[in-house]
């Protein structure tokens, strides 16, 4: 297993569309593993491959780790099947915009099929917080940020403290 960088934003990388991944393999699995590794390092709740630079659609995610115990949850190729016509407002960050927080709006329930690390089909019910994170890292796949959710002020007011994040630990 090893870790990776993680991209931040602006990084052209996050804009790039995965590719369904053909054959669930033994390169896919040690992708999964790594990718893994990188979300506990960086005490991320979800991680997509965009967010390595892998464009492929793979996403790991563990909302359960806060609790102690690790449960980790992998997901390729996830198609969202159906979405509630009811919304919720959920507040959001993301390891590829660090240190800032922002309320999206999301469906507050969804279905959605994807493979498991063994290649089966699977289908998932989500609603809460899972249904927020499927969304969140479903986006992603898609070259999508949270902040894309953003009206066009808070999502500058994000890039921009963003940059000025980056500049001083350049300078650190
Ligand atoms: O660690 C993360 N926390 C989070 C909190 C609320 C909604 C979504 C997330 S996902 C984020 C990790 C990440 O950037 N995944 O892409
Ligand atoms: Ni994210």
């Amino acid at each position: 297993m090893a870790k990776r960088t993680i991209l931040t934003a602006p990084d052209p990388r996050l804009k790039a569309k995965g590719k369904d991944v053909d054959k669930v393999d033994g390169d896919i699995r040690r992708l999964i593993d790594d990718m893994l590794e990188t979300m506990y390092a960086a005490d991320g709740v979800g991680l997509a491959a965009v967010q390595i630079g892998v464009a492929l659609n793979v996403v790991v995610m563990d909302i359960a780790q806060k609790e102690g115990k690790n449960d980790p949850q992998v997901f390729i190729n996830p198609k969202i099947l159906w979405a509630s016509e009811e919304t919720a407002k959920f507040e959001e960050g993301c390891l590829s915009v660090p240190d800032i927080w922002e309320e999206v709006t999301r469906h507050t329930a969804i279905r959605a099929q994807y493979l498991d690390r063994d290649g089966n089909q699977q289908v998932v019910e989500a609603d809460g917080f899972l249904a927020d994170c499927l969304q969140h890292e479903i986006d992603h796949l898609s070259g999508k940020l949270f902040i894309d959710h953003l009206s066009r002020l808070k999502r500058s007011m994000a890039l921009k403290k963003l940059g000025k994040a980056k500049r001083q630990k350049e300078l650190a």
